[in-house]
């Protein structure tokens, strides 16, 4: 038995790459924290615009304090163990009735690190199901390390390079349903992607993408990291401030640098550049 996941699950998520659903909290405080967080999206537009989507738990309280949920922290214990820091978050938000999808991919594949062993928590802030475009996995390909990936750069493709792996088998998919306070978690090299949102509610997902263990480390671009639990020592490297409150300057200045490091890490070599 890890901290809080069964040994099942723990043996699940590194038999398939991925864990789901997992409950983190009740539906009403999921409800409250969308509410706090489409509060502050609605003062601070300009923070949380689709171009200002990553690193928003260095602007947000709520999404800070997401960030440090202790259910969140110990199930990402169970899977990578006692010592780790946050490299990033992305808020993966598909509005009503829109045709942004999320082609098959591997996270890893452009972030830039010396090894590919650590998880993903995608958490649901409204319903994640077949109507609003929830995650798909296939089972076991993060066993196989990185496929090539095709950049197409696709308008409705949300992904920063609109990166494909081609022929994957779609008929090995798992639909990750989730209620709102629910999670899942994914490891750095399992393909997946998502649909297309055809209902009429907005489908917000929180990824903190990813939590890493001190022996990994970036090789391309900088070091830079929210210190979570435990011991973290890393050579050259940076350690992010957590905001105080909604637009903490000190905060938001580590996420300014936070986002122009990661837009080089990602789009390294590409040939055309997203707002995000
Ligand atoms: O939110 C989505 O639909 C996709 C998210 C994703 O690819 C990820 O969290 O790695």
């Amino acid at each position: 038995m890890g901290k809080f996941l069964t040994d099942a699950q723990i043996k699940q998520y590194h038999d398939e790459g991925f864990l789901s659903p997992i409950d983190v909290m009740s539906e009403d405080e999921a409800i409250a924290y969308r509410e706090r967080f489409e509060e502050a999206e609605e003062k601070y537009p300009e923070m949380a615009n689709p171009n200002k989507r990553n690193n928003a738990h260095l602007s947000y309280k709520c999404l800070d304090e997401l960030a440090h949920h202790p259910i969140i922290l110990d199930a990402v214990e169970d899977v990578i163990g006692p010592n780790f820091s946050l490299w990033a978050s992305v808020l993966f938000i598909k509005e009503p009735q829109t045709s942004h999808y999320v082609s098959w991919h591997q996270d890893a594949t452009y972030m830039g690190m010396n090894k590919n062993d650590f998880v993903t928590p995608w958490i649901a802030l409204s319903p994640s199901n077949l109507e609003t475009g929830c995650m798909s996995m296939i089972p076991g390909t993060h066993k196989n390390h990185i496929r090539p990936h095709d950049d197409t750069f696709a308008e409705d493709n949300i992904l920063t390079r609109g990166q494909v792996v081609r022929d994957v088998d779609e008929s090995q998919a798992v639909d990750l349903i989730l209620r709102p306070g629910q999670m899942s978690l994914h490891h750095a090299e399992i393909i997946h992607g998502s649909r297309q949102n055809k209902s009429q509610t907005r489908r917000i997902g929180f990824a903190l993408q990813s939590f890493m263990s001190p022996d990994i480390h970036q090789v391309a671009g900088k070091n830079l990291w929210l210190d979570i639990r435990g011991d973290n020592p890393r050579e050259n490297s940076m350690s992010l401030h957590r905001p105080e409150f909604d637009l903490d300057p000190i905060a938001a200045a580590d996420r300014e640098l936070a986002d122009e490091n990661l837009a080089d890490i990602l789009y390294r070599g590409a040939k055309q550049k997203r707002g995000y």
